[in-house]
């Protein structure tokens, strides 16, 4: 185990050492069953197939042949961000941090990929000399892989209104619930002019036709969106003060994970991280004190999968900037992206059952 380790982490190992390597072990693990052998085992796959490519992609898994169950999409999109900045690179960082992230989940009878196909798609291309074209690439690029469930890592939050763009040509937004865990609502009409900007993603989704955005975590916010919230009925906002109030907060959260259970129909999750509490995503474009815990989202994620009458069609993360010092950021965005994708196959398994 030790030395399976040593190979795998040593920058002076080749590839073809580590393939021959690979061999050895799998032949080892087939002799033996004792308890030391299982987690050779399971890192195995991870190490099958050594390309450069497989090194590269979500959960290090190497790609198979077939129609993808999952598809992970990289966006690095950043035109508009508005103080920290590097969310171009959070998508990289974080398929880079993904492959030191478990396999085992407690939702699924085996180990990621557990029989289904993973497919790490090729980043969009950032074409476009202008914001409207960038957009347009954004919407172009997601809509080719529409035959699997998306997990779109970003890029600014910017990006959300391209995605919804590509959903409305299969389903009718208005069915659409948009489950939005952020700090900020994201509901501006503009910023400084600019109805692009990432402040405003919530709202030109709303404008694009989107029925119905439940939102968590929300604590920086205009009085522009305080009133917008108010007198909108299509938005319902949790805000994290509420929710981690130390009298009461226990009854709202409740409430939030009844509301998600509720959901009928398309479902589909933007995640920007900004709403974990900096603690967890110390280098996110934006970060504001007094966030969610990492478990909430990972209960509201198993929540959003759970829920009876919805039909969960994909998830984007966003806002991730890699942190050069510890990779705390994209180590966070990484774990939820995985936590999307088990508790999505898990409910497949369900209903496939
Ligand atoms: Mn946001």
């Amino acid at each position: 185990m030790t030395l399976l380790w040593r190979i795998q982490t040593s920058p002076d190992v080749t590839w073809e050492q580590a393939d021959l390597f690979q061999r050895l072990a799998v032949i080892t693990s087939e002799g033996r069953t004792s308890g030391r052998f299982v987690t050779i085992k399971r890192l195995i796959p991870r190490v099958g197939n050594v390309t450069e490519h497989a090194e590269g992609n979500f959960l290090g898994l190497a790609e198979g042949d077939g129609a993808a169950d999952v598809v992970i999409l990289s966006v690095p999109y950043e035109l508009t961000t508005s103080y920290g900045q590097g969310t171009c690179d959070g998508p990289k960082a974080t398929l880079q941090a993904s492959s030191q992230v478990e396999l085992y989940d407690p939702l699924l009878p085996e180990d990621l990929p557990c029989g289904f196909l993973l497919h790490t798609a090729q980043p969009w291309d950032g074409k476009g000399g202008s914001l409207e074209e960038q957009l347009s690439g954004i919407t172009d690029y997601v809509s080719q892989h529409d035959s699997a469930f998306p997990v779109i890592l970003g890029g600014e939050h910017g990006m959300l209104p391209a995605i919804m763009r590509s959903i409305s040509k299969r389903i009718d937004l208005n069915d659409l619930t948009l489950i939005q865990i952020d700090a900020h609502a994201d509901l501006r009409d503009q910023l400084e002019g600019d109805p692009d900007s990432h402040a405003c993603a919530a709202r030109r989704s709303l404008d694009l036709g989107v029925g119905k955005i439940l939102q968590i975590g929300i604590r920086a916010f205009a009085r522009e969106e305080a009133e917008f919230i108010a007198e909108d009925v299509r938005v319902e906002s949790w805000l994290a003060r509420d929710v981690l109030n130390p009298c009461g907060g226990e009854a709202t959260w409740l409430n939030w994970l009844n509301t998600l259970s509720e959901i009928e129909g398309p479902v589909w999750l933007t995640l920007d991280i900004d709403s974990l509490d900096p603690s967890y995503v110390p280098t996110t474009g934006t970060p504001v004190p007094g966030g969610l815990a990492f478990w909430q989202v990972i209960e509201t994620i198993e929540t959003i999968s759970s829920a009876p009458s919805a039909k969960w069609i994909g998830a984007d993360i966003n806002e991730i900037v890699p942190d050069p010092n510890q990779h705390v950021t994209e180590f966070t965005a990484a774990m939820l992206a995985t936590k999307i994708v088990a508790a999505h196959l898990a409910r497949k398994l369900e209903d496939e059952s």
